[in-house]
């Protein structure tokens, strides 16, 4: 058989309600290499329409718990079928800063999502700039493509990878726990600026109804953005080891989306969100480009600042050959100007 006709078989067997077949398509779009695209490919075909919903905040704040009970919840929305119908994608951590704390987390959402027949799936960061943000996008064309209608991913709540989830998602959920100290960060982090639904975990504990009231106040003072205009963050507090709050945050999502679609604003996100992830795409390659050639090219001659350099090589790298100033042999580099050899 054909790569494209074991794919596609897959596809078949995935929608037909086989797990093991979903997890292998999966595993294509984790490669980085040309299967990723393959696979890619045969999903966009298909032409999926999951709802994607990204849950970002601090490690500890509670959302491993919350998506083990929201993908319960959008579990229990869906008629059944053999195939999930809800998935997810619980971006790992192979980053040493969380390590350890994660897998005691993944055993308890494990055990609620499979009670509802939830798929869920770990992706690896992997430390390689844009490896996530690649592999997820592909990740959730082919879960719409295996008939997947919610997918739920939720982050480890550290750096970029959030923001990178927020240009994935339909609706971004940012999750803080009691205690104003949890909103600034987020504030700091960016993600009350991407936020289009916020939770206040651990209600349960001191200080919970505090935080509600200082967001709100900042929902009018304008400090937190929302996402887009005419849709103001709906600020809940929730309790995820006991599931209390969760159905309201499940209405919650559910009126961002209804919003997303009636306003128009559900096709500009996704034009908005493709521009971004091909432009992460291409950016990969001229910078893989832009890599090479300062290890390779003669560049740092003359009596040049790098900026002059820096337009040198952007000259070069879009194809322009005009330098005036590069001398008919490459020559030495003028003293002191030599920075492929730095002084120790
Ligand atoms: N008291 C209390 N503890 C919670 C609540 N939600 C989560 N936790 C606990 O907080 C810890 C971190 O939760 P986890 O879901 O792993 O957080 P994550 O790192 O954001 O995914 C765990 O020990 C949870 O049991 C809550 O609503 N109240
Ligand atoms: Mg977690």
């Amino acid at each position: 058989m054909s790569t494209d006709a074991v794919l596609s078989d897959l596809l078949t067997q995935a929608r037909d309600g086989s797990r093991r077949a979903l997890g292998r398509l999966l595993s294509q779009t984790e490669t980085g290499d040309a299967r990723a695209g393959e696979v890619d490919r045969l999903a966009i075909a298909e032409q999926g329409n999951a709802w994607v919903i990204g849950i970002v905040g601090a490690p500890g704040v509670g959302k491993s718990t919350l998506t083990g009970h929201l993908a319960a919840a959008a579990a229990r929305k869906q008629p059944a079928t053999r195939a999930p119908r809800v998935a997810v994608i619980a971006v790992d951590p192979s980053s040493p800063v969380t390590g350890g704390a994660i897998l005691g987390d993944r055993v308890r959402m494990d055990a609620i999502a499979a009670a509802h027949g939830v798929f869920v799936r770990s992706m690896a960061h992997r430390g390689a700039a844009g490896g996530l943000a690649n592999a997820v996008p592909i990740a959730v064309r082919v879960l719409g493509a295996a008939g997947v209608e919610v997918i739920i991913i939720e982050t480890v709540g550290v750096g970029q990878v959030e923001l990178e989830i927020a240009m994935v998602a339909d609706t971004t959920v940012a999750v803080m726990s009691a205690g104003w100290g949890d909103a600034i960060q987020a504030s700091k982090a960016g993600l009350l600026e991407v936020a289009e639904v916020l939770v206040v975990n651990k209600a349960d504990q001191p200080d919970a109804r505090a935080a509600q009231r200082d967001l709100e106040q900042m929902l009018d003072l304008g400090v937190v953005a929302g996402g887009a205009a005419g849709w103001r963050p709906p600020v809940l507090a929730t309790v995820a080891t006991s599931g209390e709050g969760v159905d309201a945050l499940w209405s919650a999502i559910e009126a961002h989306r209804t919003w997303l679609e009636r306003s128009g604003e559900l096709d500009a996100r996704h034009c908005a969100h493709l521009r971004h992830e091909v432009r992460g795409r291409a950016l990969e390659g001229i910078s893989r480009r832009l890599d090479a050639m300062l290890a390779s090219t003669d560049i740092f001659y003359g009596p040049d600042t790098p900026d002059d350099w820096a337009r040198r090589l952007e000259s070069r790298l879009c194809g322009g050959h005009g330098d005036p100033k590069r001398p008919s042999s490459p020559g030495m580099p003028a003293e002191g100007h030599d920075i492929t050899r730095p002084e120790v």
